[in-house]
């Protein structure tokens, strides 16, 4: 393990759409696969009060009230990801904003084609990871980890 290198929590949401189009299970198992290990998971509508929070920092932006109602309009799934450099492994996975641009091989470059329904949100930063896992989750929502035997 290099100094760059250390383990980490982040913060991963999937969308109304990821939802709606059945692709849970696709983008847990990216996430797994690339060795990512899943601590907390719950499947939830998101209330106005909270996605306005979660969103706060483009509350100037022309696109939040389409982005708050966009995410309130149907279940979606949050989760805590752990793993080295978790948070640039997650969001390198998840790809570009806009799903045009992309790289093919992410979840948005495979997967979507919108920028408001792209699938997946993901921190974008440790501290943007700590700010989302205390709103989405209480302490009791994680699991530990497996007993070394
Ligand atoms: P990312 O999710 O890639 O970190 P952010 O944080 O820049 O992207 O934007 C948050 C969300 O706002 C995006 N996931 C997308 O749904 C939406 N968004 C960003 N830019 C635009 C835009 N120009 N028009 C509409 N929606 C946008």
């Amino acid at each position: 393990m290099t100094s760059e290198e250390h383990i980490e929590r982040t913060f991963v949401m999937v969308k109304p759409d990821g939802v709606q189009r059945k692709l849970v299970g696709e983008i847990i198992s990216r996430l797994e696969k690339k060795g990512l290990e899943l601590r907390a998971l719950r499947l939830k509508n998101l209330d106005i009060e909270t996605a306005r929070k979660h969103y706060e920092e483009h509350k100037e932006q022309p696109f939040y009230d389409h982005l708050v109602y966009y995410i309130t309009s149907g279940p979606i799934i949050v989760m805590a990801f752990e793993g080295f450099n978790a948070v640039r492994a997650v969001r390198q996975l998840v790809g570009a904003t806009n799903p045009i641009e992309a790289m093919p091989g992410s979840l948005r470059g495979d997967l979507c084609l919108e920028k408001v329904r792209n699938l997946v949100h993901a921190a974008d930063s440790q501290e943007a990871a700590q700010r989302e896992l205390r709103l989405h989750f209480r302490s009791e929502d994680y699991v530990t980890q497996m007993r070394q035997r």
